[in-house]
Parts: structure tokens; sequence; C-alpha cells
């Protein structure tokens, strides 16, 4: 299946709803009235796009259909299109992982697909031809590293991993020092997600932080936050929490194909200012696609 029908196959949902939605009013188009922007603010509403940055956008298309005059859907489709993609693009949405080794470190609450999402990740820089070795730093459950290796096996990847109930600094520790062993070119981290006791769960992420800083001084590092769609608003304020507390460098949107709300990423674009650099559609190795505005939005419209 090529990248634009994946988009659009996990983006099904959303597109059955809101796209559905938005092209039956644009074929409706005749020219501007306020009804029309009523039911577009309804519209992005319901998708979970946010009341704030909705009405941005609701804003800025009155003003240029105004201005323009327009009268065709397609007009007011592709002025739309236009104002979403301004919205979505927070920046560079590559990884730099330039230094070897380099290191992506994983958060986000428990649940939300981090480490589904470090599997395809693997899989994914192992097919651009980078040595990626994972460290298995959930170590609340032996099952999270019991996962991991699934995973690393799956994408042919080494692992490190402690016992259940180690230090999971310790582990990031001894990942780096098997990556700079083994040559690897980047150490993927996993963390704990538990979210019951925040502070204890902050600490243990700078802690982790601090080790690699130490080990690795001037290394390429991201720090990408993993949201889960299906959370809705709920994962925007997860999100600005974590945000406070941990540098993130991107984020990552997983389960877009479990809901009909994939408007959640322009919330999260606009509203936290950090890019989106991959969407999860589904449970498979390579159900994660780099995110591209542009695409997003073709797919939500086509
Ligand atoms: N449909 C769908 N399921 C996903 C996606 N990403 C993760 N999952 C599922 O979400 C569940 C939790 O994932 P996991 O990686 O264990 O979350 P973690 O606790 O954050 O590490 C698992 O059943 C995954 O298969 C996705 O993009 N789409
Ligand atoms: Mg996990």
């Amino acid at each position: 299946m090529g990248f634009f029908e994946k988009i659009k196959n996990g983006l099904l949902r959303t597109k059955k709803s809101v796209g559905a939605q938005l092209n039956g009013m644009f074929a409706a188009f005749t020219g501007a009235n306020e009804e029309f922007f009523e039911e577009l603010e309804e519209t992005l509403i319901l998708a979970d796009i946010g009341v704030e940055t909705t009405e941005q956008v609701v804003d800025e298309l009155r003003e240029v259909t105004r201005r323009e005059g327009y009268r065709k859907g397609e007009e007011i489709k592709n002025a739309l299109a236009e104002i979403l993609e301004k919205h979505l693009d927070t920046g560079d949405t590559a990884l730099s992982l330039s230094t070897k080794p380099s290191v992506i470190l994983v958060v986000g609450v428990n649940g939300v697909g981090k480490t589904t999402t470090i599997g395809k990740l693997a899989a994914f820089l192992g097919g651009e031809g980078k040595k990626v070795l994972l460290c298995a730093g959930d170590t609340f459950r032996a099952a999270a590293a019991e996962q991991l290796s699934v995973w690393a096996e799956r994408a042919g990847c080494d692992i490190v991993r402690h016992e259940e109930g180690s230090d999971p600094a310790a582990v990031v520790f001894d990942g780096i020092a098997a990556a700079k062993a083994r040559g690897a070119d980047v150490v993927i981290c996993d963390t704990a997600g538990r979210l019951h006791n925040k502070s204890n769960l902050m600490n243990e992420l700078s802690k982790i932080s601090r080790v690699i800083d130490r080990e690795l001084p001037g290394a390429d590092r991201e720090t990408l936050l993993v949201i889960d769609a299906t959370t809705g608003q709920n994962g925007l304020i997860q999100a600005k929490q974590f945000k406070e507390s941990s540098g993130i460098s991107g984020i990552v949107l997983t389960k877009l194909d479990g809901t009909a709300k994939g408007g959640i990423v322009l919330a999260i674009c606009d509203q936290l200012g950090v890019p989106v650099k991959f969407i999860g559609v589904g449970e498979q190795t390579d159900d994660l696609l780099p995110f591209d505005g542009h695409e997003f939005v073709e797919a939500l419209l086509s």
C-alpha cells in the first residue's frame, strides 16, 4: 500500500465523519453566509480541533472568503485546506539524529502506545540503514521488557534490559554503554508511564535525562511524547504537563485509526507549538508514518 493510501486508510473514521460532512458543505456552497460558518465551526469542534483553534481557523476563512468573494465549493475547500495546513506547520518534522550514537527518549502515560511506537520506529530507522539498540527503561512490569524484546526481534535489533523493578536510569546507562561498544547509531529508550504518582514519574524521567547528558554530552537527542488520539482533549492536557516538566522535541500521535476525531492533531500542533513527527495508524510494524501536514489535509478532504 502506498504512503498516501495508508494515511487515507488510517484516517478512515475521521474521513467518514468530518471529511464527508465538510465535502457535503463544500458541494452546497454558493457564497459566504453566516450559516455556513456556524456549521463549519460545529463540525470542526466535533472533530476535536478544539474551540480556540476552531475559532481562529473559521475567522481566517471568513476573512479570506469575503475578501476574495468565493462562490464555488472548490475555492472555499482550497482556502480551508491552506489554513488547516498553516496551523499544522510547527516546524521541522524530521528526527535530528546525526551523532553516533544519538538517542530517542520516548515518554507518555500508560497505554498510549510507547512500546509499540518504539518497535515501529526501530523498524523505520533500520530501514534507513541505521543500527538501532532498544533500551527497556520501563522496569515497572516484567511484561514491558518482554513486549519490547518481541519488537526488537521483529525489527532485528539489539535490546538491553534489566530485571523488573530495577532502576530505569541504570538500564539507560547500560544501553548507552552497549551502543558505544557495538557501534549503534541510535539508542531508543522506553520508559514507564504510570501517572498515579506524577512527581515520581517526572523525577525518574529527569534522572534518565541526566544520565544521557553525562554519558553522551553533545549527542543529538529527541524526546518524543506519545499521545493517544482516542483520548481527545485529555491527551492535550497530558501533553501540556509533560511539556512543562521534560523538554519535548516532538510528538507521536497514535491510534488515529481508532478515532473519528482526528482533528486532535490540529489542536496539538496549534496549542503546543511542538511538531507532530509521526502518526500511528495501526498495530503493525509499518503503521507508523512520518507526519506531513499537507498530506494529512489532502487525505482528510479527498
Ligand atoms: N489501533 C492502534 N493501536 C495501537 C497503536 N499504537 C499502539 N496501539 C495499541 O495500544 C496498546 C498499548 O500500546 P503500548 O505500546 O503497550 O503502550 P505503552 O503503555 O504506552 O507502552 C497496544 O494494544 C497497542 O497494540 C495505533 O497506532 N493504532
Ligand atoms: Mg510500554
